[in-house]
């Protein structure tokens, strides 16, 4: 291989490294999880047919996943020097070749359980990266390409830049583990964490209508959706968390972590939701939360007469103004430490957040809270009320079809469909499925142990031949019928009927 052959595939790996290193860097800055190299490598796992793997975990032993993900770092500098050698024909050439990595890396992540939009920035930025250093790499190359050598200036001028590229690679590797030092060690203080009173539970079997498709009635915390304003999440550990709660009381209270879990813990299951659920959408989870119920916190403080609500201040900054009522009354409102049996994951609040049955999250189920404030409500702003929300968030009734899926095929004749309904700390009456504008068939409910979660509902029907449309409504504890009037989630979330089409044959 002529010396400059090798200096165009030089390039293409120091192109291909420095894109790893900054994907890195964003990833472990940005987001809980490893590079997309490591979800590249999961999903190689994910796509292996079992036997396969079985044999290579029993050929490999515990080495299995280090050698692995050295098999893709192989791959991928064979295919970094690839990109390189093709550059020399074009750099659209080399080009196709990151953006197709790029690509892998995308579905990679985005296989991830739980994954966002924030997963996808390393990407970017890995490809962003690729997409400029390469030209800049390839530069001095490129000026040499008419005659049989390279001139010792472009010589120089190549080494110089990839000199610079490496060390800048290095360190910007460096510089994202440094910084994301302090949330690997929130992250290790949380694995720790043994908080008395927090039990495991699994769902009541009585929970689950048994239909297949279904979503789970208790959402695992990996599955759990998330939504919040955090580009960065905060990790507090803690030992450095405190809470304040202050405003229209007698006597102010700031307490600690140690303080708050010395306090009686309560448990209790809780379907949360998101005002931006659309209909059908899938903003929602159920969890059994383990925290300490505010009516009890905020018994002792002489709270005024006057108020009507409390500012919550999160961490990061995010506030939400949610109703006194709510929060002093006998439901389960609380500081939750903990989700499903373990320490709240980071990025759903750890270490305490609270968690209001009946009211939407944008109004009450503040992340990382760090300070409470008693007042009214003309005097509080939440976050998403200057931004078009409505001030008050009581959570509407609703239902949904989770199987079959809308466009489905099924069979002539017995369908069963499924799925849940909610409207909590009301409870759920019945729910009532209806085919292709027919009478209202009643569903069969699974059992739920309280009026703040989801219930699973079931119902098997006769389809004949052809397209059917199918929809589902809910009938609250309190009388009320879920509306067909469709409106859009803004300002206090959307209503309608969730309506499926199948066709049997
Ligand atoms: N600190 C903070 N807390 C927050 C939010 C936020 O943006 N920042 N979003 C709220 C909204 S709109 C919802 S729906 C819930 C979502 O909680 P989850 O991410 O644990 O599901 O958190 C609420 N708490
Ligand atoms: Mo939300």
């Amino acid at each position: 291989m002529s010396t400059r052959r090798l200096h165009w595939r030089i390039a293409g790996v120091l192109a291909g490294m420095a894109g790893l290193a900054t994907s890195y860097a964003a990833a472990t800055v940005l987001t809980v999880r490893a590079s997309p190299l490591v979800a590249v490598a999961e999903l190689v796992i994910k796509v292996t047919p079992g036997s396969t793997a079985e044999r290579a975990i029993s050929v490999l032993g515990h080495l299995d996943k280090p050698v692995l993900l050295l098999g893709v770092i192989v791959l991928l500098l064979a295919c970094f020097a690839w990109a390189g050698s093709l550059a020399r024909g074009g750099w659209w050439r080399a080009m196709v070749v990151w953006v197709v990595l790029a690509g892998v890396g995308l579905v990679a992540v985005m296989s991830q359980r739980g994954a966002g939009v924030v997963d996808v920035v390393p990407v970017v930025v890995g490809l962003l990266t690729w997409m400029s250093v390469h030209p800049a790499l390839t530069d001095a190359l490129r000026r040499g390409l008419s005659r049989p050598d390279l001139q010792s200036s472009e010589r120089r001028v190549f080494l110089v830049v990839a000199s610079v590229v490496s060390v800048a690679s290095l360190g910007i590797a460096v510089a994202g583990r440094l910084a994301s030092a302090g949330r690997r060690s929130v992250e290790t203080s949380r694995q720790l964490l043994r908080i008395p009173g927090v039990t495991r539970h699994s769902a009541p079997p009585a929970t689950s209508v048994g239909l297949e498709g279904v979503t789970p009635w208790q959402t695992a915390n990996e599955d759990f959706y998330r939504i919040d304003t955090a580009i960065s999440v905060p990790a507090i550990d803690p030992s450095d968390w405190k809470l304040r709660i202050h405003g229209m009381v007698e006597r102010e209270l700031t307490l600690t972590y140690s303080q708050l879990v010395a306090r009686e813990l309560t448990e209790s299951w809780v379907t949360l939701n998101c005002v931006s659920n659309e209909v059908g959408g899938d903003l929602v989870g159920n969890a059994r939360w383990s925290g300490v119920r505010l009516a009890g916190l905020l018994a002792n403080l002489g709270v005024s007469d006057e108020a009507d609500c409390i500012l919550q201040t999160s961490h990061d900054g995010w506030t939400c103004a949610t109703p006194l009522a709510a929060l002093t009354d006998d439901r389960d409102a609380m500081l939750a430490v903990a989700m499903n049996g373990q320490p709240l994951p980071i990025e759903h609040g750890f270490p305490v957040r609270t968690v209001v049955p009946g009211l939407y999250g944008y109004v009450s189920a503040t992340k990382w809270v760090v300070d409470m404030k008693v007042g009214t409500f003309a005097d509080s702003v939440g976050y998403w009320t200057t931004r078009g929300w409505s001030s008050q968030g009581p959570v509407k009734i609703a239902s949904r079809i989770d199987v079959p899926r809308s466009g489905d095929k099924v069979p002539v004749g017995e369908v069963s469909f499924g799925g849940v309904a909610w409207r909590q700390h009301t409870g759920i009456e019945a729910v009532e499925v209806q085919v292709d504008g027919g009478a209202w068939q009643r569903a069969e409910l699974a059992e739920v142990p309280s009026v703040d979660t989801w219930v699973q509902w079931s119902l098997t029907t006769d389809l004949a031949e052809g397209d059917h449309e199918v929809r589902v409504r809910a009938i609250g504890a309190d009388g009320e019928t879920q509306t067909d009037v469709v409106r859009a989630p803004a300002p206090d979330g959307s209503t309608g009927l969730h309506t499926i089409q199948v066709s049997a044959g």
